[in-house]
C-alpha cells in the first residue's frame, strides 16, 4: 500500500501521509517520505512541498510496535534531517494529532499549519521515553526551554490555539490545504526561511534560567523515573550542545531508555489498553445500541460521579434518589464537586453550568423511563439490587439498557429480576467515578453482544479504559484486591506492623499502602462484607469491633488526631496485633520488603491465573489494564500480570508453595494454569487470547 500519495497545485507538490489507523511514522513511511523529499528536491517543475495527512491523525508518532525490534533504515531522525536540509520550503499542514515523532516532522518542516481541532505533543514521558528525532532541540528552539519543556514533561498534548499563542503553528480556520499552499507559494518566493535546527534567539540566559528553575522543580518530583532525568539533560543539551551534537544525545538517551524495563512496561500497557477495547466475539458487525438520554439511580458519591462522567461527555442524564431530601442533597454534591474545579480554575463557571444543565434531578424509578440506558448506583445489597431491576423492568422502554454498578454481587442475579437479562449488564465505575479512568463491563452469559459492544462504545465516549470481564465474585479487580487484603491481614499475624506492610508496598510504586488506603475508605465497609459472606479477618475486625474505621473516627490502623491524613502508629494496634498473634500461637518474626511484596503480589497473580482459566477475563493484558486504571498500580511496572513474567513464573510458583506449607491455607497452591506455563518456562506473555 502507499503510505504517502503525491498531487500538485500549481508549482506546489502535496504529499499525502495516509497510513491507518493512525498514519505512525512504520518503516515504510519513513522511507515513502524520504523518497518524496528526494523526488521534491530534484524536480523542477516543483518549489515547494506541502506534507498533509488522511484520516484523523496527522501522524500518531513512531510507530511503537516496532520498538524493541533491531532498528530499520531509514531512522526518523535521518528523514527529519532531510526535510529540514530540503532546498524547496516544506510545511506541515496539521488537521489532527501530532504527536511524538510526527510533532518532531511537523518541527523539522520550514513552517507549521494547524487546523483548529489538531493536537499537538510529545508524549513519549509516559512511554519512559524521551523525544528521539530531535524533540528535545528543536522545540526549545522554536519556542523556548521554558515552555517546551513542561510539554515534554507532561506529555500532554496542547491544543492548535494553545500551540499558535506559543508560536509553535499558525491556526487556520479555513482550508488548511489552500492556506498551507499559500504559505509554501508566500515561503518559495522568499528562499528557504532559517531551518529550526539553526535558530537561537528563543534559547537566552533568561529562558535557561527558567528551564533550570522547572529542571529542579522536576528533579524533586520525578523520584527515580529515569526518563524525567534523561529529559532534563537532554533539554540542556539545547543550550550547551552545538545542534548536531545535542541530537546524538539526544538519541543516545533515547536508545538506552528504550531498553529500559520501565518502559517496555509503559509500551506493554499501551497496547493492553488497546487491545482490551477488542473483545473476542464482539466485531465491528456487531452494532452499539444508539444512548441519547441516560438514568442513575442513587444520588450517594457514587450514583452522582457516575452522573458527571455522562454529563461531561454531552449526554443528558436524569439523577434519581428515593425521597427529595436525598436527591436535594446529592445534587448539590454534584454542584460542589463542579465547583472545586471551577475555584482549581480547571473548569470555567459556564462549563460547569453547561454540565449541571444536564443533570435533571429527580425522585422516583419512573423518571428513568425515557432512558435509553440506566445505571444503578444504589446500597450494595442483593435485595434492593434485585428489587430496583424488577421496577425498572417495567418502566424501562423496550431496547433500554439496565446497568448495574456492584462491585461485586452476581450481575445474573440481578438480571435474573427482570424479563430481560439479555439488556442487563455490569458497569462497575471506580471512585471517584468521574476521576477514576477503569469501567470494568461485566457480562454474565445471558447478556446480548450488542448490549456488550454499546457498553464499550460508551466507555469510550466517556473517556473511560473499558475492560470486559466475565461475572463473578468481585469480578477482576476486586477479586484478585480480596486476595491482597487477606495476605496483608496474614503478615500483620506472622509478624509485620501495617507501617511496614504499607512501606513496602509504597517502595513498589503504590501511592498508598493496603492499611492506609483502609483507613482511608473505612475499615467498616470490609467488615460489613465480611460479615455478609461469613469470613472474618481477626486484626481488621478487632479493630471494627472497638469502633477503629479508619480517618472517619480519627483511629483504625493508625491514629489520626485532628483531621491529619497521615496516619501515625499506634502502640495500642500493635500491641493487639501481636496478642492476636500470640493467640494463634505464631512466633512472629520480621520481614524484608522484598518479602513483603512478594507475600502480598504473589496470591494475586495466583488469582489472576484463576481468572485467566475461568475465562473472567479473556487476557493477562485485560487483568493488568484493570488494575493500572483502577488500582493504581504503578504504570511502570505494567499491571500485575506483567510483574509476574518479569519475576518469572518458576520463581512465583516456588514462593506460593512456601506460603501455603507455612500457613497451611490451600488456596495459596499455585493454580494449574500458574503451575503448567511455569513448568514450560512460559509466561503469561505467552498466552493467547481466549474466544467467547
Ligand atoms: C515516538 O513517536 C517516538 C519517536 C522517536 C523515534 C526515534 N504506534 O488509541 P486508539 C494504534 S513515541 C503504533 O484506539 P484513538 C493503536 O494500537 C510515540 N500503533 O485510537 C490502535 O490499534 P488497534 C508517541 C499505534 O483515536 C489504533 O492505533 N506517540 C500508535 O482513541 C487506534 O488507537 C504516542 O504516544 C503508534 N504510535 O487515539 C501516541 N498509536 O486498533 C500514542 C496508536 O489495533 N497514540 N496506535 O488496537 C495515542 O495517543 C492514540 O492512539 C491516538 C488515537 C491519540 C493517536
Amino acid at each position: 500500500m502507499e503510505t504517502v500519495r503525491l498531487s500538485q497545485r500549481g508549482a506546489v507538490a502535496i504529499a499525502t501521509i495516509d497510513n491507518p489507523p493512525v498514519n505512525a511514522l512504520s518503516a515504510a513511511l519513513r522511507a515513502a517520505l524520504v523518497e518524496t523529499v528526494q523526488a521534491i528536491a530534484a524536480d523542477p517543475k516543483v518549489e515547494a512541498l506541502v506534507i498533509a495527512a488522511a484520516g484523523r491523525a496527522f501522524i500518531a508518532g513512531a510507530d511503537i510496535s516496532e520498538f524493541g525490534k533491531p532498528p530499520v533504515e531509514p531512522l526518523l531522525p535521518e528523514v527529519l534531517n532531510l526535510i529540514e536540509a530540503c532546498p524547496k520550503p516544506v510545511v506541515a499542514a496539521i488537521q489532527g494529532v501530532a504527536l511524538g515523532g510526527g510533532l518532531e516532522v511537523a518541527l523539522a518542516c520550514h513552517a507549521r499549519l494547524a487546523a483548529p481541532a489538531a493536537k499537538l505533543g510529545l508524549p513519549e514521558i509516559k512511554l519512559g521515553i524521551i523525544p528521539g528525532a530531535g524533540g528535545t532541540q528543536r522545540l526549545p528552539r522554536l519556542i523556548g526551554a521554558a515552555k517546551a519543556f513542561p510539554m515534554m514533561l507532561t506529555g500532554e498534548p496542547i491544543s492548535a490555539e494553545k500551540g499558535a499563542a506559543l508560536g509553535l503553528v499558525e491556526l487556520v480556520s479555513g482550508d488548511l490545504i489552500e492556506a498551507a499552499v499559500a504559505k509554501a507559494q508566500e515561503l518559495a518566493a522568499q528562499g528557504v526561511p532559517a531551518r529550526t535546527s539553526e535558530w537561537t534567539d528563543k534559547l537566552t540566559d533568561a529562558d535557561r534560567e527558567a528551564f533550570e528553575a522547572l529542571a529542579k522543580d522536576a528533579t524533586a518530583k520525578s523520584g527515580d523515573m529515569p526518563n524525567a532525568m534523561a529529559l532534563i539533560e537532554a533539554v540542556r543539551g539545547a543550550f550547551t550542545l552545538p545542534f548536531p551534537e545535542g541530537l546524538a544525545a539526544e538519541r543516545a538517551l533515547f536508545v538506552r531508555l528504550l531498553a529500559d524495563e520501565r518502559s517496555k512496561a509503559l509500551r506493554y500497557a499501551f497496547f493492553a489498553e488497546r487491545e482490551a477495547t477488542h473483545v473476542p466475539g464482539i466485531d465491528a458487525g456487531v452494532k452499539p445500541r444508539p444512548l441519547a438520554q441516560a438514568a442513575v439511580i442513587g444520588a450517594g458519591t457514587m450514583g452522582g460521579g457516575i452522573a458527571m462522567c455522562f454529563a461531561n461527555a454531552g449526554i443528558p442524564v436524569t439523577l434519581i434518589e428515593t425521597t427529595q431530601e436525598l436527591i436535594d442533597k446529592g445534587h448539590a454534591r454534584v454542584r460542589d464537586t463542579y465547583g472545586f474545579s471551577v475555584k482549581r480554575g480547571s473548569m470555567s463557571e459556564a462549563a460547569r453550568d453547561e454540565r449541571m444543565a444536564l443533570i435533571t434531578p429527580a425522585v422516583g424509578l419512573a423518571a428513568a423511563g425515557n432512558a435509553d440506558i440506566v445505571v444503578e448506583a444504589a446500597f450494595e445489597e442483593m435485595g434492593v439490587k434485585r428489587q430496583i431491576f424488577g421496577e425498572l423492568d417495567k418502566v424501562m422502554k423496550p431496547g433500554a439498557i439496565l446497568a448495574t454498578n456492584t462491585s461485586y454481587l452476581d450481575v445474573a442475579t440481578i438480571a435474573a429480576a427482570t424479563a430481560r437479562p439479555q439488556d442487563v449488564v455490569g458497569l462497575h465505575f471506580f471512585s471517584p467515578a468521574n476521576v477514576m479512568k477503569l469501567l470494568e463491563i461485566v457480562r454474565p452469559t445471558g447478556t446480548a453482544g450488542d448490549v456488550v459492544a454499546t457498553a464499550l462504545a460508551l466507555g469510550r465516549k466517556l473517556g473511560k479504559v473499558p475492560v470486559v470481564v466475565g461475572n463473578c465474585f468481585g469480578f477482576v479487580g476486586n477479586r484478585m484486591l480480596a486476595q491482597r487484603t487477606r495476605a496483608a491481614e496474614r503478615l500483620l499475624i506472622a509478624g509485620a506492623l501495617p507501617h511496614e506492610v504499607d512501606a513496602a508496598v509504597t517502595g513498589f510504586g503504590f501511592k498508598m499502602g493496603p492499611f492506609a488506603m483502609s483507613d482511608l475508605a473505612g475499615g467498616d465497609i470490609g467488615w460489613r462484607t465480611r460479615k455478609s459472606l461469613g469470613t472474618k479477618a481477626a486484626v481488621a475486625d478487632a479493630l471494627c469491633e472497638a469502633g477503629r474505621f479508619g480517618q472517619k473516627t480519627g483511629k483504625g490502623y493508625y491514629l489520626y488526631p485532628e483531621g491529619a491524613r497521615t496516619g501515625q502508629r499506634d502502640p495500642e494496634v500493635e500491641a493487639l496485633i501481636e496478642r492476636i498473634s500470640a493467640e494463634k500461637g505464631v512466633t512472629r518474626r520480621s520481614f524484608t520488603s522484598d518479602e513483603i511484596v512478594a507475600r502480598l503480589m504473589d496470591p494475586m497473580v495466583n488469582e489472576g491465573a484463576g481468572i485467566l482459566e475461568e475465562g473472567i477475563a479473556a487476557r493477562p493484558g485485560d487483568i493488568d489494564t484493570v488494575w493500572l486504571n483502577g488500582y493504581n498500580w504503578p504504570a511502570w511496572r505494567g499491571g500485575p500480570m506483567h510483574w509476574a513474567d518479569t519475576v518469572g513464573l518458576d520463581v512465583i510458583v516456588k514462593r506460593l508453595e512456601a506460603q501455603a506449607a507455612e500457613s497451611g491455607d490451600a488456596t495459596l497452591q499455585p493454580a494449574p494454569l500458574l503451575r503448567r506455563l511455569a513448568a514450560e518456562g512460559k509466561g503469561f506473555a505467552d498466552l493467547k487470547a481466549r474466544a467467547a
